[in-house]
């Protein structure tokens, strides 16, 4: 067994799971990575990336973790859809990955999960697209995890090291309701109208825009949450602007024909304000057109 632990594990490689790994192996810190399902002669998981306004695309290589080897692992990096989060727990599990080894979770939505594995939210707002096998940085955003994370020293040194800009919240579950919020407007926005996340600042969806943000502000209230409506409204223009030339991950599901995240998005927000007695007439009919559209 090692004696000190370094290596990220990242399971999920996709355009979130990549743009990590990315800026983990230019800080050239060690990871590894977990296939969804295992190859016996694949010693490295392929990608081609393409930084932010960067005319190069670079092939970039991750090993595949071997041997069920996790004594060497520090921290488990997970980017999966949030509808495939309790499954991973699971397989981590089974896999014998040690039980206090922190768990860094980005995923967009909500999930109500039970684990006794100490877990750490990231929150992301850069925009990543993935289309003809190349994952390119679009949109400059910010990440942000929760500050109790410090514990680990080591592991807050190289993330220091790969994230200089990265926040540490002591109040990541407001930040996480914040970014569900703007995710709930974005996503299906861009998915239903097949459109790019700038095209949402036209004046055609004003007035829906508006809804949808003051509709999460009343559920917002209602779960303790402060939050307004001119505030949420500037926030999510801000992140529309920054990710004007990106597609939402949403969308980009629906064009690689994957599953949605849907559910995790304007299904929990309509469960929890069905719960609470808040009406949100404008993320039905979103959610009605969507399922319409897309629902097979
Ligand atoms: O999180 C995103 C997503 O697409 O899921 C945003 C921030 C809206 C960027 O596209």
């Amino acid at each position: 067994m090692s004696e000190h632990p370094k290596q990220l594990l990242l399971v999920g490689a996709g355009a979130i799971g990549q743009l990590i790994a990315h800026q983990w192996q230019c800080a050239k810190l060690p990871i590894v990575t977990l296939p969804r399902s295992p190859s016996p002669h694949a010693d490295f998981f392929d990608y081609h990336f393409r930084d932010y306004q960067s005319a190069r695309t670079e092939l970039c290589r991750i090993p595949i973790i071997k041997d069920s080897d996790f004594s060497s692992i520090q921290a488990v990096f997970i980017a999966v859809k949030a509808y495939d989060l309790e499954s991973v727990f699971r397989r981590l599990d089974t896999l014998g990955v040690p039980h206090d080894r922190p768990i860094i979770c980005a995923h967009n939505g909500l999930v109500d999960l039970t684990t006794s594995r100490p877990c750490y939210t990231w929150i992301t707002t850069h925009g990543v697209t993935r289309s003809n096998r190349v994952t390119e940085h679009k949109g400059l955003g910010s990440d942000w995890i929760d500050a109790r994370i410090q514990h680990h020293q080591q592991l807050t040194e190289q993330l220091h090291t790969a994230f200089p800009k990265l926040h540490f919240d002591a109040d990541i579950k407001a930040r996480q309701w914040q970014k569900f919020c703007l995710n709930c407007v974005i996503n299906p926005l861009t998915a239903v109208n097949q459109c790019l996340n700038g095209e949402l600042l036209k004046e055609q969806y004003h007035e829906q825009r508006r809804m949808l943000v003051s509709e999460l502000v009343s559920l917002s209230q209602a779960l303790g949450y402060r939050l307004n409506t001119a505030d949420l409204l500037v926030l999510v223009e801000q992140v529309c602007e920054a990710t004007a030339e990106n597609q939402s991950s949403m969308l980009s599901d629906i064009k690689a024909n994957r599953k949605t995240e849907i559910k995790a998005l304007t299904g929990y927000a309509l469960k929890k304000a069905a719960e609470l007695g808040v009406n949100l007439p404008t993320h039905a009919a979103l959610y009605h057109q969507f399922n319409q559209l897309y629902l097979r």
